[in-house]
């Protein structure tokens, strides 16, 4: 029979992965497109993390990378022996590591939240940017009609503070700053347009200089 890992050596084990954790060169892993990996890139790039952007077609995440994943799903992240999928999840981790975390519970529900709520505004972009050429118009029809309404709850949201959701910039500040720049890239900038906190947060944040040379780099105007 084989033997049980005593508590001590358990506790080793997940001191050591902590180290190797906080010393690898962290690898975030996602397609060739901005979707869900492209808040956690740029979060990674506000907080200049030295990091590995392994990006992918298609073809190549069904043949390489999809078993290689946690949970079969892309993005996902390896830092040392530390494998993690979810982009909130990834999100969150990289974030509260590198300072961009909330201070208390409370801030921690409410990033989490705002995070998801981004997550799914932004996925509405998929239809137009990847969806039939023939639907295209359709989806961005329903894109301007429905997602102003829906960053108007997230404007209200924002109270006497300069950033979502206190004083201090956290990672739904960079994920929102990325939605904004993307909008606008695909000629949807418009949505922010009754958003007037929104806009000054996303702004300040597109003022990062790293982040205004990834954005150059990587992300390129998808054609039509
Ligand atoms: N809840 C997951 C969803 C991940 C997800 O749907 N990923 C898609 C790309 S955006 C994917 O991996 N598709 C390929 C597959 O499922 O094999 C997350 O937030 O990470």
């Amino acid at each position: 029979m084989k033997a049980k890992s005593s508590p001590k050596t358990l506790e080793i084990s997940i001191r050591e992965i902590k180290i190797m954790a906080s010393t690898c060169k962290p690898k975030l892993y996602y397609f060739n497109s901005p979707g869900r990996g492209e808040p956690i890139r740029q979060t990674l790039v506000y907080c200049n993390v030295d990091f590995e952007d392994v990006r992918f077609t298609g073809e190549e995440w069904a043949k390489q990378h999809k078993d290689q994943s946690p949970l079969g799903m892309s993005p996902f992240y390896e830092e040392g022996e530390l494998k993690l999928g979810g982009s909130i999840a990834i999100l969150r981790y990289v974030a509260e590591k590198n300072g961009l975390g909330g201070s208390n519970p409370v801030e921690n529900a409410q990033l989490e939240s705002y995070s998801d709520f981004l997550f799914d505004v932004s996925s509405k972009l998929y239809g137009i940017v990847m969806g039939p050429e023939d639907k295209r118009d359709d989806c961005r029809k329903e894109f301007m009609e429905t997602v102003p309404k829906r960053l108007g709850f997230l404007e209200n949201q924002v109270k006497s503070t300069n950033f979502l959701p206190a004083d201090k910039v956290s990672y739904a500040d960079i994920q929102l700053s990325a939605s904004f720049h993307l909008f606008g890239l695909v000629g949807l900038g418009d949505v922010f347009k009754d958003c007037p906190k929104l806009t000054a947060i996303a702004d300040t944040i597109s003022k990062s200089p790293q982040l205004i040379e990834h954005r150059e780099k990587t992300l390129k105007l998808p054609s039509k």
